[in-house]
């Protein structure tokens, strides 16, 4: 509407480029997720939330900020929302997973760079994304070489950008740097909001944050029956809402997706036949609105049950424990659960391995898909661990952002899934 326009003047937005972006995903959405059958009644919330997710989130977040209250923007899962809520601030998902902006961003980035980081830099400099476009700070990170390098660009077109060290061994050394960079965050955070972090605002916020991985979790597990009583689209973009959308309500609706799909397993209804072969995919993030490799395989007559990615179990495998007595016993709770985190950025990185294992396991799978996005070293190179690893029929898919290549990929999908 009127008021909604209004809105994304104010805030810098690039009204064009943003109504063909907002075409393009409604487009997609009604061909990818609305086709779909047999869907829980509990997807109707997410699929408001998506519709609305540059008109009522960002109203509420810019409420929230007339409140005092400052938007922080994330780029990967070592950082830690709770600290960020802990001084009233409202954490967002920055990744972006569409081809936006991409001859701009080729402009400023090589052009062998991983569409995920062409992604978040097409879209700054192009101006179609509200939340980036909302953020009060924007927090990087040191994991990967691209991304690193990407937010020294990004800070130059924004001054917003504050980077946190990543360690990228979980030795001794590795985990004393790492607490330290979450008291120098917390500093920072500190600053920004004006305020001192509680213990009591500290503890509550890592309660609310659990209470959302505990509904992730109970999520995952409900994947486990044969036949699926939700499909890998479906919950994947319940993953996907989870970087943005506010985490209360989040976790009630993904409860009461949970209580719908219980009863759909006493019942014995699944989105597909029982029987349908079983996927677990594993490795690198699939940001909103990337949806094209579960799209491929739900649509090549599997399911997918699992995800070993960071929109998935690599944002949700642990909690933190709540019953800290002091802000410092908490952070060193906090860097432990966080540290925990299997990324390829680490070397070795024997516990994804373990992870990956563990879920295929748990989920029955019966195939293992392995996705990396092209030119992403960490998880292009961990393949062949990985591969050497597992003993399940396994698929290699390395891919980007784009539709070209659909049609070759597809027909590996359908080889590979005729096998199971
Ligand atoms: S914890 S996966 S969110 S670093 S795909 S930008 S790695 S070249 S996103 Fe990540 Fe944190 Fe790790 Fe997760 Fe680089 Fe690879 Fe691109 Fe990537």
């Amino acid at each position: 509407g009127e008021d909604y326009i209004k809105m994304w003047e104010n805030l810098g937005i690039d009204l064009e480029n943003h109504d063909c972006l907002l075409k393009a995903l409604a487009e997609f959405y009604q061909q990818i997720y609305l086709s779909q059958e047999n869907r829980p009644e509990g997807m109707k919330y997410f699929d408001f939330v998506v519709s609305e997710a540059h008109g009522l989130r960002i109203k509420e977040l810019l409420e929230a900020k007339q409140q005092g209250k400052k938007v922080v923007g994330v780029f990967c899962v070592y950082v830690p929302e709770e600290m960020i809520r802990a001084v009233d601030g409202i954490c967002v998902g920055l990744c972006a997973g569409a081809q936006i902006g991409f001859e701009e961003a080729e402009k400023v980035l090589p052009k062998n760079t991983c569409d995920l980081i062409k992604a978040f830099i097409g879209f700054k400099l192009t101006q179609v994304c509200p939340y980036t476009e909302s953020c009060d700070l924007l927090i990087g990170e040191t994991t990967c070489d691209g991304k690193k390098k990407a937010y020294e660009i990004l800070n130059k077109l924004t001054q917003k950008v504050y980077v946190m060290e990543v360690p990228h061994m979980k030795t001794e050394r590795g985990r004393e740097l790492f607490l330290k960079e979450l008291f120098a965050l917390k500093n920072k955070l500190e600053e920004l909001s004006q305020q001192t972090m509680t213990l009591e605002r500290f503890k509550e916020e890592v309660k609310v944050v659990n209470e959302k991985r505990k509904a992730l979790m109970r999520l995952e597990k409900l994947r486990s029956y044969d036949p699926a009583p939700i499909s890998g689209l479906d919950a994947l973009l319940v993953n996907q809402i989870a970087f943005y959308d506010d985490p209360v309500r989040f976790t009630q609706k993904v409860n009461e997706l949970c209580d719908e799909l219980e009863e759909r397993v006493k019942k014995g209804i699944g989105v597909k036949p029982k029987g349908t072969p079983r996927i677990l995919i594993t490795g690198c993030p699939f940001a909103l609105p990337n949806w094209k490799l579960h799209h491929m395989i739900e649509t090549s007559g599997a399911v997918v049950v699992g995800e070993e990615s960071c929109i998935g179990r690599r944002y949700y495998h642990s909690l933190v424990p709540e019953d800290f007595s002091s802000i410092e016993e908490g952070i060193k709770l906090l860097a432990e659960r966080y540290l925990k985190t299997p990324c390829a950025c680490f070397t070795p990185n024997p516990e994804r391995i373990e992870e990956i294992q563990n879920m295929a396991k748990e989920l029955k799978a019966q195939g293992i898909v392995y996705y990396s996005i092209q030119f992403c070293t960490p998880y292009l190179f961990e393949a062949y661990q990985v591969e050497s690893a597992v003993d399940l029929p396994f698929l290699k898919i390395d891919t980007n952002y784009s539709t070209e290549d659909i049609g070759q990929l597809k027909t590996r999908c359908e080889a590979f899934i005729e096998t199971l």
